[in-house]
């Protein structure tokens, strides 16, 4: 890998990452809708609607890895995950193709699968069950990764990004936590692994109360340095401070999940 190119620069993630990522490669390109408030002088920045084809393609020319941050990253009506998380994230893997860049990293996330409760463990072969709008997209994301790896040869990781923050905040982020340098190497394995066609991964550190099994990415040698049980007293802190929510309590989606909810299943059958 030469130049990567990594969208959504300017979002959270996309902020800490242009820290952790400096120097990783010789040339990284960050690209957003909007340009980061405290842009350095030593970054290269593009400017870049993701549903703009055109704009999209120019953006990915000369690239051999992308690492897709960009669109919406939270529950929002159709009409916004539509246009970034649809149609953008279509216009950045065909870009990819047309331009022959090499690698894609898809941030995918734990919506996708939000739906499975919190008593259930599971892998990366269970079925999607997203949880909203958002966690439809990403999995939308994953499958285009799929399409695009075994028919058209890129090379694709998805992360299920957990909770991506310093420490883990609550009760639910004590099993889905993700380090911000654990995520620095679940991307290297995506872009560097010889052996890696199209995976899936779920973004998680060392978190003893986890849900899923991550052992896809311990082949490929992920070894998280994050243990969520090492913050379990400023996460039952802030757990102190939320309201119960039997649907949110439930499933591993948490507020996403209650979000808009009206069935009148029986929770404890799902
Ligand atoms: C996500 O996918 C969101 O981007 C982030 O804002 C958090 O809500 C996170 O999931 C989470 O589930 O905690």
């Amino acid at each position: 890998m030469r130049t990567v190119l990594v969208t959504g620069a300017a979002g959270g993630i996309g902020t800490r990452l242009r820290k952790l990522l400096k120097g990783a490669y010789p040339q990284l390109v960050w690209s957003d809708i909007k340009a980061p408030a405290n842009l350095g002088t030593d970054e290269k920045f593009i400017q870049a609607d993701l549903a703009d084809l055109a704009a999209v393609e120019k953006l990915v020319t000369g690239v051999d890895g992308i690492v897709h941050l960009g669109g919406v990253s939270v529950e929002r009506p159709w009409e916004e995950i539509l246009p970034a998380n649809i149609v953008g994230c279509y216009n950045l893997f065909e870009a990819a193709r047309r331009k022959k860049v090499k690698r894609v990293v898809f941030a995918s996330s734990n919506h996708a699968i939000g739906f499975y409760p919190r008593t259930r463990r599971i892998n990366v072969d269970n079925v999607v069950r997203p949880d909203g709008y958002y966690g439809v997209s990403k999995a939308f994301g994953e499958s285009m990764g799929a399409l695009y790896a075994y028919k058209h040869g890129l090379r694709v990781t998805c992360l299920r990004i957990g909770n991506f923050d310093d420490i883990p905040v609550d009760h639910r982020r004590m099993s889905i936590w993700l380090k911000p340098e654990d995520l620095v190497q679940l991307i290297r394995i995506g872009l560097d692994h010889p052996d890696l066609r199209f995976e899936v991964f779920y973004g998680a550190s060392d978190n003893e109360r986890g849900w899923w099994d991550n052992s896809a990415a311990f082949r490929y040698g992920y070894k998280p340095v994050g243990k969520s049980e090492a913050h379990v007293r400023e996460a039952m802190e802030g757990q102190a401070k939320l309201k119960p929510d039997p649907v949110a309590d439930w499933y591993q989606g948490g507020m996403f999940c209650s979000m808009d909810y009206d069935s009148d299943a029986d929770l404890a059958r799902y």
